[in-house]
């Protein structure tokens, strides 16, 4: 079967990060502007450290790419470090003494070692540049089929957004997003949640958060109910807990549907002739509680998934630890870092879901080439509209 894959390489201090996109068909035109666009914006936000002022991340295509298309050839994608220092010991020293909530101790007796350095270097979300330009680069393929995503800060704090998001004015909105120092798209709720980072700042503490993103025009379908890792709802909820200092996921309602009984869970099902048209096929929702997701398929409606960001674990105040040296009492270690990550964290969760949405796209209307995987897509349209009208397709 056909499917998209991607890899990453890299430390947070080495000389470059890497990616490897395998499984983009033929011909698929590629947005460099529009992945350097969202590389930047994962270097933005509201409690940033200082390293962003050093990096100025810009891709490069090594392979799979010929005059701005996709050829079908595994693409390799490279993003230089300016602060590369890995090799000197002195810039980039031991650290022995790990910080809670990071993967230092753990990766450090993992790999037998009482120096952490290296497991931080790896484990940084620095290599979250390499997942956000692996899924910005799906997202130009998504593009073809109209398919969209929009990601948002919701909750800072005790600050949190109370707007919804739907197909008609989530552009609006990612225009106030856009404006909003720490991306979310309400003025007030963006003001509540610098307050609370800044004063994160002032006690040399840190702040989490909770992101959230939309899909818009995924057809009914894809995804699969056969399999448990072929569910689009278990892909996706992988790929945001697999986010570094991500702990929790929710689709949809998420962990409210736990509270409810099932008339005020599931999404009443109607039927809309003048949507036959579009991807949902004119299925209907008065509700979306499901957040787009039903056995593991898209059912037509926008895909809504929330992320759940605990704060950097590397304190100004360090938490108590101990050395590794020694196993005595000590304070964690420092390392430079961010205040808060999370304007950054609404970035990267945007675009691995679109990856993993790339992903069943792929792996369903499959195809060496784009011309072909459109033709399947067209084909499978057609015959899901004809269902009922005109017998069994
Ligand atoms: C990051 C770069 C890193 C960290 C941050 C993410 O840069 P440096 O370590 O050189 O300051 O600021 O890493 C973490 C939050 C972490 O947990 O390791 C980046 O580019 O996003």
């Amino acid at each position: 079967m056909a499917t998209l894959t991607y890899r990453t390489a890299g430390e947070s201090h080495g000389p470059a990060l890497v990616a490897l996109v395998e499984g983009m068909p033929h011909g698929c035109p590629v947005d460099a502007e529009f992945i350097n666009r969202e590389l930047l914006r994962r270097q933005g936000g509201y409690g940033r450290g200082g390293r962003q002022k050093i990096e100025t991340d810009k891709v490069q295509f090594l392979t799979g790419i010929r005059m701005g298309k996709t050829i079908g050839s595994p693409i390799a994608l490279l993003v230089p470090n300016k602060d590369n220092r890995l090799d000197d010991p002195t810039a980039a020293p031991p650290l022995h003494r790990p910080r809670p909530g990071h993967a230092d101790l753990p990766g450090a007796v993992k790999w037998l070692t009482d120096d952490c350095r290296e497991v931080l270097e790896r484990a940084s979300a620095r290599e979250t540049t390499m997942r956000v330009a692996a899924g910005a680069l799906a997202r130009t393929l998504l593009k073809e089929f109209g398919i969209e995503v929009f990601g948002f800060v919701r909750q800072v704090g005790d600050a949190v957004g109370d707007f919804a998001v739907t197909p008609e004015n989530w552009r609006e909105l990612q225009t106030k997003r856009d404006a909003s120092e720490v991306y979310c798209p309400d003025a007030a709720t963006d003001a509540a949640m610098k307050d609370f980072i800044t004063a994160q700042k002032v006690a040399k503490d840190t702040a989490g958060g909770i992101v959230e993103c939309h899909v818009f025009g995924c057809p009914v379908g894809i995804g699969s109910c056969l399999t448990w890792d072929g569910r689009l709802d278990g892909r996706i909820a992988a790929a945001v807990v697999g986010i570094q200092a991500f702990k929790g996921v929710e689709i949809g309602l998420g962990f409210e549907v736990a509270k409810r009984p099932g008339s005020q869970v599931h999404d009443e099902i109607g039927f809309d002739k003048a949507l036959l048209n579009t991807p949902s096929l004119g299925y209907v929702r008065r509700t979306n509680n499901a957040g787009g997701l039903e056995g593991g398929m898209t059912n037509g409606q926008p895909v809504v998934v929330r992320g759940a960001m605990k704060p950097i674990s590397t304190l100004g105040k360090p938490l108590r630890s101990i050395d590794l040296r020694t196993k005595e009492a000590s304070e964690a270690g420092w390392e430079r870092s961010d205040i808060s990550a999370i304007s950054a964290a609404s970035v990267i969760m945007e675009n691995v879901v679109a990856f993993e949405i790339a992903r069943s796209m792929i792996e369903k209307f499959g195809g060496d080439s784009l011309v072909e995987m459109r033709q399947n897509y067209d084909a499978y349209l057609q015959a899901a509209r004809n269902l009922g009208s005109r017998g069994q397709p």
